[in-house]
């Protein structure tokens, strides 16, 4: 398994806020934290391919919002943020290397963070960054997979609400969607006072986790990495949002 990421841009505390207040976040602070995030990543990959930032995209480190890798293609997203639109170029030229490539397009939009691959399920968030045209799109382009589309509730993607924490359970925050669509799943609810814990990064048999979360932590299966990622959730990002895996 290989892991893409992508630095963080200078000006990464104009990045977009949408559920939450803007907040003061220091940029040597959230560089500092993604490099132990990537440490981590490292030590339980083969390899990180990691692009540096541009500038000129706030969000940039935010990679998996501009594509999904699935084994047999990669699929460039159109995020649903206007100022994102432009980070996909330098992700797509990179994943032409590993994969067929095909391109979400207008009026189409989706965000990575709203697609939660599980095997050959794959189930797309409804938000305010994913419409129904990006989903119909994608399910075209996912032949063999079975789509489901789910609407989320108050939380900026369906992986701020759900993820994947072993092969058979998921980690989820109910406030914000309904679970019965995932009722075969072993469920994991968050500890209700950390209501962005639900998101995990699942890598092999592994999982990455943010350590500001101790109550949720304690529920969770397995061998547990924990990493500082405080800085980079002040522009509501997760531990997800800065990888994507390649199989
Ligand atoms: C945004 O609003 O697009 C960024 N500030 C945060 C993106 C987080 N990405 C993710 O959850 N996949």
């Amino acid at each position: 398994m290989k892991a893409l990421v992508r630095g963080v841009s200078p000006r990464v505390a104009e990045g977009q806020v949408t559920h939450m207040e803007r907040q003061p976040l220091e940029y040597e602070k959230a560089v500092e934290e993604h490099g132990q995030y990537v440490d981590v990543l490292r030590e339980l990959v083969d390899e990180v391919i990691e692009l540096p930032a541009d500038e000129q995209y706030p969000d940039c480190v935010f990679v998996e919002d501009t594509a999904v890798v699935l084994d047999e293609i990669a699929i460039i997203t159109r995020p649903g943020a206007e100022s994102r639109r432009g980070e996909v170029d330098a992700v797509a030229e990179a994943l032409a290397y590993w994969r067929p490539i095909a391109h979400i397009q207008a009026p189409g939009t989706i965000d990575g963070g709203d697609v939660l691959v599980l095997d050959r399920t794959i189930f797309i968030g409804l938000t305010s960054r994913t419409n129904k045209a990006g989903i119909e799109q994608f399910r075209e382009l996912a032949r063999g997979y079975d789509v489901h589309a789910i609407p989320v509730h108050g939380a900026l993607h369906l992986k701020t609400a759900i993820t994947r924490v072993a092969h058979d359970a998921l980690l989820v925050n109910r406030e914000w969607i309904d679970c019965t669509p995932f009722d075969r799943w072993k469920l994991i609810e968050i500890d209700p006072s950390e209501p962005f814990a639900a998101n995990a990064l699942l890598v092999g048999e592994s999982l990455i986790y943010a350590r500001e979360f101790p109550k949720t932590r304690k529920k969770l299966p397995g061998d547990v990495r924990l990493v500082p990622a405080g800085e980079l959730a002040k522009v509501e990002g997760g531990v997800t949002c800065s990888a994507i895996l390649i199989r």
